[in-house]
């Protein structure tokens, strides 16, 4: 009794998933509809998202899930969609990875440098912040016929519902969003020349949007009306808002998928000089809150290279990486180097070899040379973030697809000398879900929805072993101490 079902949309860069939680007053529990791949497109024009096959799982996901109380969807950030004048989209989304932006940044900064941008949005420096987008697509034939950018969960949700509006969360990496207001940064939209009004009004978390379309319930075999509520739309905000954190605790997170994002959940943003130096982001979270954080690699290091070999099983390479010694080579997981697509295995060994380290051979200590390469950017980030925003912390939450991978986990424990605690698995998810429920009355606020969590999930606990020095000095072997 009193249990309702909400269907979370969650669009990750290596897959899409629509995912069934069932809401209690005391019990969460999350199934998983349907899981579909994420595969971007090399086009002549270069690196794209196949959004409309994103679209088909998303409507093959909402058949399988049967009948819900309500719908939200959330995704990867920065990207999007343009509509023409009639609402029809002009053509696929540019994949973030695309190399159009490079050196656009430059060019920005020559009217707004990027101190005061960083003062102004919190923002950390990506090539692939939608501000580098939107300046680098300005002179396309496609641009000059769009009417409304939407991002991708904004895009999808749109489709799903026939109403367009920008939310919050997400819009706060579009880099032209003020942290402190919460709203448009009109300065430097201005100064940029950036057109605002392409922008559907902004929405926040658990805000009502709408009903499926008739369309859409034809189509998934739904009955209606099935609302359709905002959520924290970044996929990041939904999953730092599941961290399973204890009333009181102090802890930092790491959403460990595609992406490292290691951070903080800060009352308010930092915006000094210092943490523009350190590359940290100040996106905008549930409630009021902001998501102090770096952006790091990430598992795509590993996707990449398992892409290389043929798709050996992820289970035997990790059985394999374990017995490796710790720490023989490590590379910069935070360097931009890695972004692009291709050939990672070589660019690996070849950063290695760059830095005077023993360089990895066989696939098993390639493997380990990235999970020691992600511990070790994860205890900067963990340790940085700290210092930077006067907030120690006694535990690293880990969540996102990274928590199947024990030994990330114990390295990062290791590394951080921090207990870690991992759960869940599929944050993103989660984080959706219950804001959906909050929104309909059934959970009360970010500490009540993080109680309920504590409850209610498996959690693992990692111990540090050992001595950190050891991490230590294999930063200053790559100098990134
Ligand atoms: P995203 O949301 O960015 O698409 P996920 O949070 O789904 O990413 O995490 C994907 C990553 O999780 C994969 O790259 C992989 O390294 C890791 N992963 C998934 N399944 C397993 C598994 N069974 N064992 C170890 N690692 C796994
Ligand atoms: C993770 C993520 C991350 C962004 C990146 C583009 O999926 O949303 O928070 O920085 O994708």
């Amino acid at each position: 009794a009193g249990v309702k079902s909400y269907a979370a949309v969650d669009l990750g860069a290596s897959s899409g998933r629509v995912i069934v939680g069932r809401v209690g007053p005391d019990s969460v529990q999350l199934s998983e509809a349907h899981r579909f791949p994420n595969r971007p497109v090399r086009v002549p024009e270069g690196l794209r998202w196949d959004v409309l096959a994103l679209y088909g799982g998303v409507l093959d996901g909402l058949r399988a899930a049967g009948r819900v109380d309500s719908v939200g969807v959330d995704g990867w950030a920065v990207d999007y969609g343009l509509l023409d004048a009639d609402g029809a989209l002009l053509g696929n989304p540019v994949h973030y990875r695309d190399a159009r932006t490079e050196g656009v940044a430059e060019k920005v900064w020559a009217t707004v440098p990027a101190a005061e941008l960083y003062a102004a949005t919190g923002i950390q420096y990506a090539p692939f912040n939608t501000l580098y987008q939107l300046t680098a697509a300005r002179s396309t034939a496609q641009f000059a016929r769009a009417r409304r950018v939407l991002l991708v969960p904004d895009l999808l949700t749109y489709w799903l519902t026939g109403e367009q509006g920008t939310e919050l969360t997400n819009a706060s990496t579009t880099q032209l969003i003020d942290p402190r207001t919460r709203d448009w940064s009109y300065e430097v939209a201005g100064r940029l020349g950036v057109d605002l009004g392409l922008f559907a009004p902004l929405r926040q978390p658990g805000d009502p949007v709408g009903t499926l379309r008739p369309e859409v319930l034809a189509e998934t075999g739904l009955s209606g009306p099935v609302p359709v509520t905002a959520v924290g739309s970044h996929d990041t905000a939904s999953a730092v808002a599941a961290v399973p954190a204890a009333a009181g605790e102090r802890f930092a997170y790491i959403c460990t998928g595609t992406w490292s994002l290691a951070g903080l959940e800060l009352p308010a943003p930092v915006l000094t000089d210092e943490s523009r130096a350190a590359n940290f982001t100040n996106e905008l979270g549930l409630d009021g809150t902001v998501r102090y954080l770096r952006n790091i690699m990430g598992l795509w290091l590993l996707q990449e290279c398992v892409r290389a070999w043929g798709e050996p099983d992820l289970g035997v390479l990790l059985r394999q990486a374990a017995t490796v010694p710790t720490l023989r080579s490590v590379v910069d997981a935070g360097d931009g180097a890695f972004l692009a697509p291709g050939r990672m295995p070589e660019r690996i060994a070849q950063a290695c070899r760059a830095s005077g380290q023993p360089v990895p051979g066989t696939r098993a200590e390639i493997t380990r040379c990235i999970l020691d390469s992600l511990a070790l950017a994860h205890r900067r980030a963990v340790l940085a973030a700290q210092r930077l925003a006067d907030h120690p912390v006694d535990v690293v939450h880990l969540v996102g697809g990274g928590t199947r991978n024990a030994l990330l986990c114990q390295l990062t424990a290791d590394a951080c000398g921090l207990p870690v605690v991992a759960g869940a698995t599929e944050a993103a998810a989660l984080g959706n879900v219950l804001v959906q429920a909050r929104a309909h009355g059934l959970v009360g606020d970010l500490a009540a929805l993080r109680r309920l969590l504590t409850r209610t999930q498996p959690l693992t606990r990692y111990t540090p072993r050992g001595d950190t020095g050891r991490w230590r000095a294999a930063e200053d072997r790559l100098g990134t101490r």
